[in-house]
C-alpha cells in the first residue's frame, strides 16, 4: 500500500475548505494515517521547498506558506500519490480540471490550496520531514474492504 503527503496550504484553512479538501480525499477511498493543524515555521517551510531556491516565485511561495496555519496529513491507499495529484489537479489551476480540488476551487497558483507529494521519493522524505514516525498511526478501517479488493 502507498503512502503519501498532502498539506492543506494557508488559503485553505483561511477560506474554510479544510472539510472540503479533507472530504474529497476521505470520499475518494483514501485512508488518514496522519494529521496535524500546525504553523509552519521559515526553516520548515525553506526544506520543503528546497527544490524551488533560486526560482522566481520562491520567496513569495515561503511568505504564502508560513502565512497561517496548514494541515498536514499523510493518506494511504492503493496508488495513493497519483490518486491524490489527480484529484488535487494541475499545479497551475486554469489548467486543472473541472472535478479537481485546484480546478472546482483555486484561481491562481500562488494560491492553489493544497500541496500533494509528487513521487514515492517525495512522499518518502516529505513524511518524515512533517511526522515522527510515531506520529503515523496504524489503525484497522474495516470499511476499506469495500474500497479496496
Ligand atoms: P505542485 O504544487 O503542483 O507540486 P510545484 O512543485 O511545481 O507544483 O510547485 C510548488 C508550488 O510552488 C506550487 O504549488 C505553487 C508554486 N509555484 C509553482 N510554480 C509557480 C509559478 N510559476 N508562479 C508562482 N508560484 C508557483
Ligand atoms: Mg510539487
Amino acid at each position: 500500500m502507498e503512502r503519501t503527503f498532502v498539506m492543506i496550504k494557508p488559503d485553505g484553512v483561511q477560506r474554510g475548505l479544510i472539510s472540503e479538501i479533507l472530504g474529497r480525499l476521505e470520499r475518494r477511498g483514501l485512508k488518514l494515517v496522519a494529521m496535524k493543524f500546525m504553523q509552519v515555521s521559515r526553516p520548515l517551510a525553506e526544506e520543503h521547498y528546497a527544490i524551488h531556491k533560486g526560482k522566481g516565485f520562491y520567496d513569495g511561495l515561503i511568505e504564502y506558506i508560513t502565512s497561517g496555519p496548514v494541515v498536514a496529513c499523510v493518506v494511504e491507499g492503493p496508488n495513493a500519490i497519483a490518486l491524490v495529484r489527480q484529484t488535487v489537479g494541475a499545479t497551475r489551476p486554469h489548467e486543472a480540471a473541472p472535478g479537481t480540488i485546484r480546478g472546482d476551487l483555486a484561481v491562481m497558483v500562488g494560491r492553489n490550496l493544497v500541496h500533494a507529494s509528487d513521487g514515492p521519493e517525495t512522499a518518502t522524505t516529505e513524511t518524515a520531514l512533517w511526522f515522527t514516525p510515531d506520529e503515523l498511526v496504524e489503525w484497522e478501517q474495516p470499511a476499506l474492504k469495500w474500497i479496496v479488493e
